[in-house]
C-alpha cells in the first residue's frame, strides 16, 4: 500500500526544503520516495519533481485569466486540483502500489486551517489506499516570542483538528535558534507543550486585553492536550533520521519490514528478493515496533538542545574535525588501492615482457 506525508506549514518554514532533503536521504539509504509538488507558484523546485501541479495549473495563469490576487489566485488552484482530482490520482497510480510519496503543499495556512479543499482531497487519497500523515512545519523562530509561540500552538491545534489525520508537528531551521539570543525556558518546555501557565510573566509585558486573550488560548491549547512539537534541521543527517521514525510511527510504516526481507515467526530477518516491503505488514513485535521508546542519536530534546543551542559551536567543530577525519581516512584508503592497482599492472607488465 502507498504511504505519505502531506507537508503543509506558514510560507518560507521549509516545506520544499524538507522535501528536498528527505529525497536526498531516503535515496541515500536506498528508500523508496517520490515527491509531488502541489504548490502552483513553486518556480523553482529544488527536488527531481514525480507529478508536478504545473502541468494542470499554474498561479501565473490563473492571476492572468481571473484577475485574481495571488492568495485568492491559490485558492483557485486547490479548487481546480479538487475538481480535476482524476488528473492527481492517474499519475499517483503510475508511481506503484508501493510507493512513498511527499506532498508538498503551498504556504497559505487556510489551506490547513479552514479551506475545505486539500481535506477533501487528503480524504479521496485515503479512500485510494494510501496512509497519510500531516507534516506541519513552524519556523522555530517563534519560540522566542511568547505571544508567537502561542499562535503557533493555535495554527498547529487547528491544523490537527481540520486535517483529522495521524499529525506531526515540527519546530523547524532549529539550527539557527541559537542565532535569536536567549529562550525563556528549555527547549523541551516548547515542544512538550506541559504546563503553558509560565508564560504568564512573559505574555504579560503586552496590553491587558491582549495577554489575556493568549492566556486563555493557552488554556485551551491545555485542555486538547495535543500539540507536541519535533524538531528539524533539515542539513543534519541525525535531525532527519529522527524525525522520520517519528513520521513512520505516525503513518504506520514502522510495521512495514525492507523491501527484499521478509519475517520468520520468530522475528528474525529472511532475505527475499521478491518481497516489496509495503506489501507485507510486519506482524512480529506490532506493539513495542509502535510503543517502544524512540531509540537513535538525539531522539530526546535535550540532546538537541545542546547541539543546537547550548553547545553549538563546540558541536560545529567536533563534527568539522570527524568529517576532516573520514575524509583522510578515504583519501588514504584510495591512495592505498591505486598503489595496489600500480603494483599488479607493474607485475603483469613484468610477466608479460617475460
Ligand atoms: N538554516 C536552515 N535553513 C532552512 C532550513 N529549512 C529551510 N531553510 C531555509 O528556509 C528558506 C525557505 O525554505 P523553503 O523550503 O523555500 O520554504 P517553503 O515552506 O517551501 O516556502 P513556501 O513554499 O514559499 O511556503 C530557504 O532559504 C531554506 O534554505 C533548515 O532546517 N535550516
Ligand atoms: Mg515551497
Amino acid at each position: 500500500m502507498p504511504f505519505g506525508e502531506i507537508v503543509v506549514g506558514s510560507p518560507g518554514s521549509g516545506k520544499s526544503t524538507y522535501c528536498y532533503g528527505k529525497h536526498q536521504l531516503f535515496t541515500a539509504i536506498d528508500r523508496p520516495i517520490s515527491v509531488v509538488n502541489l504548490d502552483p507558484a513553486n518556480d523553482n523546485i529544488p527536488y527531481p519533481c514525480a507529478i508536478d501541479i504545473a502541468s494542470l495549473i499554474t498561479l501565473h495563469d490563473v492571476m492572468a485569466e481571473h484577475s485574481l490576487g495571488p492568495n485568492g489566485g491559490m485558492l483557485y488552484c486547490m479548487e481546480y486540483l479538487e475538481a480535476n482530482y482524476d488528473w492527481l490520482e492517474d499519475r499517483l497510480n503510475e508511481l506503484g502500489k508501493h510507493a512513498y510519496v511527499l506532498f508538498d503543499l503551498p504556504g497559505q495556512v487556510e489551506l490547513s486551517t479552514n479551506h475545505g479543499s486539500l481535506k477533501r482531497i487528503i480524504e479521496r487519497l485515503g479512500k485510494c489506499g494510501f496512509r497519510l500523515a500531516a507534516v506541519h512545519l513552524c519556523d522555530s523562530h517563534y519560540v522566542t516570542d511568547a505571544a508567537k509561540y502561542v499562535s503557533l500552538l493555535l495554527l498547529s491545534l487547528r491544523a490537527m483538528l481540520h486535517l483529522e489525520l495521524p499529525h506531526v508537528n515540527v519546530l523547524s531551521k532549529i539550527d539557527l535558534l541559537s542565532q535569536y539570543g536567549d529562550l525563556d525556558f528549555n527547549l523541551d518546555f516548547y515542544t512538550d507543550v506541559q504546563d503553558l501557565s509560565y508564560l504568564e510573566n512573559a505574555l504579560s509585558s503586552a496590553s491587558p486585553r491582549y495577554s489575556a486573550l493568549n492566556m486563555a488560548i493557552c488554556e485551551l491549547i491545555e485542555d486538547f492536550g495535543l500539540v507536541g512539537f519535533e524538531t528539524l534541521a533539515v542539513e543534519d543527517k541525525q535531525s532527519m533520521l529522527n524525525l522520520t521514525r517519528a513520521i513512520d510511527r505516525a503513518t504506520g510504516y514502522v510495521f512495514v519490514p525492507k523491501a527484499g526481507e521478509t519475517r520468520a515467526p520468530d522475528g528474525a530477518a529472511i532475505h527475499d528478493p521478491s518481497a516489496a516491503g509495503s506489501a507485507q505488514p510486519n506482524a512480529y513485535a506490532l506493539m513495542s515496533s509502535a510503543m517502544g521508546p524512540r531509540v537513535g542519536v538525539r531522539s530526546d530534546v535535550r540532546d538537541v538542545q545542546e547541539r543546537w543551542v547550548d553547545a553549538r559551536e563546540e558541536w560545529d567543530a567536533y563534527e568539522r574535525a570527524q568529517w576532516r577525519r573520514e575524509g583522510e581516512a578515504l583519501r588514504r584508503a584510495a591512495a592505498e588501492t591505486e598503489e595496489t592497482e600500480t603494483e599488479k599492472r607493474r607485475k603483469l607488465n613484468i610477466r608479460e615482457r617475460k
